[in-house]
């Protein structure tokens, strides 16, 4: 793959609603979007899913700046790639700093399917057609706003409604969503707020006939998920813990969860991901795909990954404009009755907004091979 040039991009968007989890509240989204042009001028885009605070994990905003500039944009000037399955063992030679690298490998999957002419989901070998979606919704200020809102998204068709839980915002909430919504695939993503002191508070989640309950307890933990995992009947499905398909493996032969939340920015790319997703398939260990308030190029590869076949459980790609009042691709993700029509057109299949693209941007760097 002939790269000529690589931009990076940081971008400001303010979100629609602030979205509260049990670690804090976003307002806005500062990430960064990464945009590798090869010779004939083809464009393949990245999306980093890096917050401005490490709370969801350590990597931020500036720690992949910093990792991008300074050691992967390297490795990239100093290797030929064939294709983009090779860029993940590449990076291999720099620890951690996941999302850092999905950024780049997204941006060059998606240069690589539009060279070839071919959809990313094809090249990554889905078949599904359209997908479908639910949507994860955060903690509110009262139980009746939570109450309205679950409505308002069960009325739009979004096919489960994932709610945020912590101390405090838990069981007394579930048991009122539940006398409200008595045949909606409900889950619960605690994102690491529990520890198994609160077994016996957890044990309670059962009487609520959840899909799942995601991340109970520490981000780094899947030994303690295990022990939770035999004490109760709802499916623990990991997210935070998961960076590899090594760490897959562990936490499935522990009995540490049922379920993987996969998220292609946490397990370092489309690579891992796949690979993550095929050791389910094999192990007949349901998966689904996470979101990290992404904008329209993150929110596309999300579409790709989840036409493979294991992804079996509504994810969180929610439609653009639950999130924004102008998405950066066109045209917008677009959800109807919980379903987004997988797009035909060659790499991502969205076009670029690039106005909207230059309107969010607040810092452009670039960097010629
Ligand atoms: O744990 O899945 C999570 C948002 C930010 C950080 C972590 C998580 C989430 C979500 C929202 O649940 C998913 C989305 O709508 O993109
Ligand atoms: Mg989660």
């Amino acid at each position: 793959i002939p790269i000529k040039k690589i931009i990076l991009r940081r971008l400001m968007m303010q979100l629609n609603d602030p979205f509260t989890t049990s670690f804090g509240t976003m307002e806005d989204k500062e990430f960064f979007i990464a945009e590798v042009v090869d010779s004939e001028g083809n464009r393949g885009f990245g999306e980093s899913v890096a917050f401005t605070i490490p709370w969801y994990s350590e990597e931020t905003v500036k720690t992949n700046l910093h990792v991008i500039e300074d050691f992967l944009i390297n490795i990239l000037k100093e290797n030929k790639i064939n294709h983009p399955e090779e860029v993940h063992d590449l990076f291999s030679s720099i620890r951690g700093n996941n999302m850092a690298k999905s950024t780049l490998e997204g941006a060059i999957w998606d240069l690589y399917a539009k060279r070839q002419g071919v959809p990313l989901s094809q090249l990554l070998g889905g078949d599904k057609t359209e997908i479908d979606v639910g949507i994860s919704i955060g903690i509110q200020p009262s139980v009746n706003d939570l109450l309205l809102t679950i409505g308002h998204y069960v009325r739009e068709g979004y096919k489960r409604i994932k709610l945020k839980i912590k101390p405090g915002w838990d069981i007394d909430v579930l048991r009122k969503v539940r006398e409200s919504f008595p045949d909606t695939l409900i889950m619960a993503d605690a994102n690491s707020a529990y520890t198994l002191d609160d077994l016996e508070h957890l044990k309670k989640l059962d009487e609520f006939d959840l899909m799942m309950i995601e991340q109970p307890l520490e981000h780094d933990d899947i030994v303690d998920h295990a022990k939770l995992q035999a004490e109760i009947h709802t499916p623990i499905c990991l997210d935070e813990s998961i960076h590899s398909l090594a760490d897959a493996r562990k936490a499935v032969e522990l009995g540490s969860c049922k379920i993987i939340n996969i998220k292609i920015g946490r397990v370092g790319g489309l690579r891992e991901a796949k690979r993550i997703h095929d050791y389910c398939l094999e192990k007949g260990v349901a998966v689904w795909c996470g979101g990290m308030l992404e904008a329209g190029v993150g929110r596309a590869h999300n579409v790709a990954l989840t036409t493979l076949p294991q992804f079996t459980l509504p994810g969180d790609t929610a439609g653009s404009s639950r999130y924004w009042k102008k998405d950066i691709i066109k045209p917008e993700v677009f959800v109807e009755n919980g379903v987004i029509k997988v797009p035909t057109k060659s790499g991502i299949g969205y076009d670029i907004d690039d106005e909207a693209l230059e309107e969010f941007t607040v810092e452009k760097r670039e960097y010629v091979f």
